[in-house]
């Protein structure tokens, strides 16, 4: 049964000749490094070894907070391989957030940055987890080290379609953040319908410019490459005029909408920049339709927004080009996120749960074998999430038009994307009614050039209480992975509540939506 293991469909699509280039690195002086697809198929393999040495459980979680680097995607491959399970982390999360992954997961081997290691293996070590490993960006580290003793041959483990393959930690409305569990059956269904509806061809090539800790950059982009035998252009961290400069050798890319925003603030990228590209995707975020046309004039592109979340890979996309098969004329409209994938199944329901007809706004609820498996050890919290007839509710609100395409209009999760980075208010509310003086707080969502939206604070002090907004985000920023921490503190008398004493956010969000403009 090995092709139920996400690895072994991935390697059937490797080139025949596994020595031609399967990743160019993009070195932080501007070098470039070559990757085989050889390479990885043996790095992986080594790595799948090591952790095969190590005599785990089947399943064992393996959880990882390092930069990103070619290295690191091979962790991924060989969790895969030898039949556990891939925990990515984001490197912002600090040592509160850390401890909580570390303690909720409770996985067989922590891999972090050789800088974090004493403070990383310290929270791993009193947590119960066995061995702790660093890699860093620069290929330095233990676990290549203590892979490099091992074969580069290895028999990938046969897995079943449920077996677990990834475990993304996504936050809640209330209360900390719950693991998403996907199996290898959820990602090779999103993977292999993405292949045909995105059209990927051999010969394509992606600029991979993206974290690889999400769905987006680990899961969309780099099985979209694997599975079609496309050599990825790596770049570890994303740098507008770079990446700009590959666009002649290469033929898709994906990105949030930030990541447009700041290259349509070059005034060198035109037509001809893009003139070799075949396909612009976006998502894990609303793109402005200004963004949407900006980028059309400028390059003569219509990018293909497309709309997902952890918990169900990718749910839907603009048309990547006409397709009976589809019913679709191939026509990207900006401001929607497009069809249904085939196989996925979207509807809108009304509070009520009733269907709502075309154009009406409603919740977004899905089904299909994309969607995960439940919250790691979180059942109830799972069956909350589920309608009674066994739909997924995405928290998203919507509405699809009488062509077919959906939109989003917004979310009935309390929510903050930033910059395609989820903050959930709750979370962050909690660490500032934490501090000194601090009576309450709200922590609301604005829009912002950059990031499309940010989060801002706004606390009332205890009585008495002298509360400095600049504290408190100095503060915040020691505990919190920095993309959470609010942009601005306001500090207030008291918050607007409705008769029932909930705060209105909605009327701090239109006090405040023209701060940052
Ligand atoms: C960085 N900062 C952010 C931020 N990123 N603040 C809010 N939101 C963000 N997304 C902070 C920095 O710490 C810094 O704070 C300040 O803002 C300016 O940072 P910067 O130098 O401009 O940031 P940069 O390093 O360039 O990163 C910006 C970015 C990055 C857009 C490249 O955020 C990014 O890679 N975003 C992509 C996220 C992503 O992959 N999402 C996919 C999720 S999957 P200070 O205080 O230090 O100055 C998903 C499902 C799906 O959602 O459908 O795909
Ligand atoms: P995450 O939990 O990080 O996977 O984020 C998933 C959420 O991102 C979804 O529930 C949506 O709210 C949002 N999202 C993803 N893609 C889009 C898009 N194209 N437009 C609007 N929102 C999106």
């Amino acid at each position: 049964m090995h092709q139920a293991n996400l690895y072994s469909a991935l390697r059937a699509a490797f080139p025949a000749d596994l020595q031609t280039t399967a990743v160019e690195a993009i070195e932080p002086g501007g070098q470039s490094l070559y990757y085989s697809w050889a390479d990885l198929e043996h790095g992986s393999a080594r790595m799948a070894n090591l952790l095969a040495s190590l005599k785990l459980p089947e399943g064992s979680r393996i959880a990882v907070q390092v930069e990103k680097s070619v290295e690191a995607m091979m962790l991924y491959l060989a969790t895969l391989r030898s039949g556990h399970v891939f925990l990515p982390l984001n490197t912002a999360y600090q040592s509160a957030e850390m401890e909580y992954f570390i303690g909720n997961a409770e996985p067989a081997v922590v891999v972090c940055a050789p800088g974090c290691f004493g403070w990383v293996s310290k929270l791993a070590f009193n947590n119960g987890v066995g061995h702790v490993y660093t890699l860093g960006a620069d290929r330095t580290g233990t676990l290549l080290d203590r892979a490099a003793h091992h074969s580069d041959a290895h028999q990938v483990l046969a897995r079943k379609s449920d077996d677990l393959a990834a475990i993304l930690y996504t936050s809640g409305t209330t209360g900390r953040s719950k693991g998403a569990m996907l199996s290898h059956g959820n990602l090779l269904s999103n993977a292999a319908v993405l292949k045909v509806y995105w059209d990927w061809q051999a010969g394509d090539v992606l600029i991979h410019a993206l974290p690889i800790f999400h769905v987006h950059g680990l899961f969309v982009a780099i099985h979209g490459a694997l599975l079609s035998g496309s050599p990825m252009i790596w770049f570890a961290k994303f740098e507008p005029e770079a990446v700009m400069a590959r666009f002649k050798d290469a033929t898709v890319f994906m990105g949030v909408p930030t990541l447009y925003v700041r290259m349509l603030a070059d005034a060198r990228l035109d037509r001809d920049m893009a003139a070799h590209m075949r396909l612009f995707i976006s998502g894990s975020a609303p793109m402005l339709i200004e963004t949407f046309r900006a980028w059309k004039t400028r390059t003569g592109h219509s990018v293909l927004e497309r709309y997902g979340m952890s918990e169900t890979a990718m749910l839907t996309s603009n048309p990547c080009k006409p397709d009976a098969r589809y019913g679709n004329e191939g026509e990207r409209r900006g401001g929607t996120v497009g069809f249904a994938l085939p196989g996925v199944g979207v509807r809108v329901h009304g509070d009520d749960g009733q269907p709502l007809a075309a154009g009406e706004i409603g919740n977004i609820e899905v089904q299909g074998p994309n969607v995960f498996a439940g919250y790691w050890r979180m059942p109830e919290k799972t069956a909350e999430e589920f309608t009674a007839d066994g739909w997924f509710k995405t928290g998203d609100v919507g509405m699809q038009d009488a062509r077919g395409y959906f939109s989003i209009v917004g979310r009935s999760k309390d929510l903050i994307i930033s910059g395609g980075y989820n903050v959930y208010p709750a979370e962050v509310e909690a660490f500032i009614n934490d501090l000194a003086g601090v009576d309450e707080s709200a922590l609301i969502g604005v829009p912002h050039p950059d990031f499309g939206e940010v989060g801002i604070a706004v606390i009332v002090p205890r009585k008495g209480a002298q509360v400095d907004g600049q504290k408190i985000l100095d503060a915040l920023k020691a505990q919190l992975a920095n993309f959470k921490v609010p942009k601005r503190c306001y500090v207030v008398k008291s918050l607007p509540r409705n008769a029932m004493g909930k705060v209105q956010k909605n009327l701090l969000r239109d006090q405040y939506q023209n701060d940052f403009s």
